[in-house]
């Protein structure tokens, strides 16, 4: 991947930096995705090593009849554009982690976030799984390798392979269960989506099974 250090232009002027550790060389970017409340935000939060630029706002008034809330009572703040965190793999390597907002009217930050991506976790709260359909559509549109997180929620714990029929996922869709809240899961999960990353690279099957 690309450095974070960008050419001077022609003429000589030394490089800048990008506002980062100075041996840091590649940037790998991670997006994360889904329906409204199934926990992006928290798990970006949960993994990461800054404290994450996390544009949150409590909800007001204005979302009302816009932002859904069924089931989704306790929540009580919204992300307005996107999460940002960032985890050091090693002294040369960083991941950037962005949580896009699920809701319809953010649409036109997807394309702009995807660029340069990786891969992506689309995270699902199994009580509103329709909310996650729409996220899968557009990352099996884009040919963005995925993997599936199913976030705990109390009282929902369906099997996985029901998750996976009712999400007509491919079977070559990595679908793991999180605890986003939980610093250790959610490392799991972004492991899940690097392995698969590795798979895709390796195995010319599993990536013709999942365009
Ligand atoms: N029980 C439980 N609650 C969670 C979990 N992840 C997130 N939450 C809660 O669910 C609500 C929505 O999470 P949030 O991260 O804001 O969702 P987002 O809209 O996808 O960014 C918040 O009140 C979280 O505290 C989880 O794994 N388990
Ligand atoms: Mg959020």
């Amino acid at each position: 991947m690309d450095s974070n250090t960008f050419d001077p232009p022609a003429g000589g002027v030394p490089p800048v930096e990008a506002p980062l550790r100075r041996t840091a060389r590649d940037a790998l970017k991670i997006v994360i995705v889904g329906g409204f409340g199934a926990g992006k935000t928290t798990l970006v939060g949960s993994v990461s090593e800054i404290r994450p630029l996390s544009t949150e706002e409590v909800m007001t008034e204005a979302g009302e009849g816009v932002d859904d809330l069924t089931g989704v009572h306790a929540k009580r703040a919204t992300t307005v554009a996107f999460d940002f965190g960032r985890i050091s793999l090693d002294e040369s390597r960083v991941l950037y982690l962005f949580g896009m907002p699920g809701q319809e009217r953010f649409r036109f930050l997807w394309e702009r976030l995807f660029t340069g991506s990786l891969g992506a976790v689309a995270l699902v709260d199994t009580r509103r799984l329709a909310d996650s359909f729409h996220c899968i559509d557009r990352l099996e549109a884009q040919a963005m390798p995925f993997v599936v997180a199913v976030n705990r929620f109390p009282g929902a714990r369906p099997p996985l392979d029901r998750v996976r029929d009712a999400l007509r996922l491919d079977e070559r869709v990595p679908l793991v269960e999180c605890d986003a809240r939980a610093r250790e899961s959610s490392k799991g999960v972004l492991i899940a989506l690097v392995r698969y990353l590795t798979r895709l690279r390796e195995d010319p099957d599993v990536r013709e099974g999942t365009r």
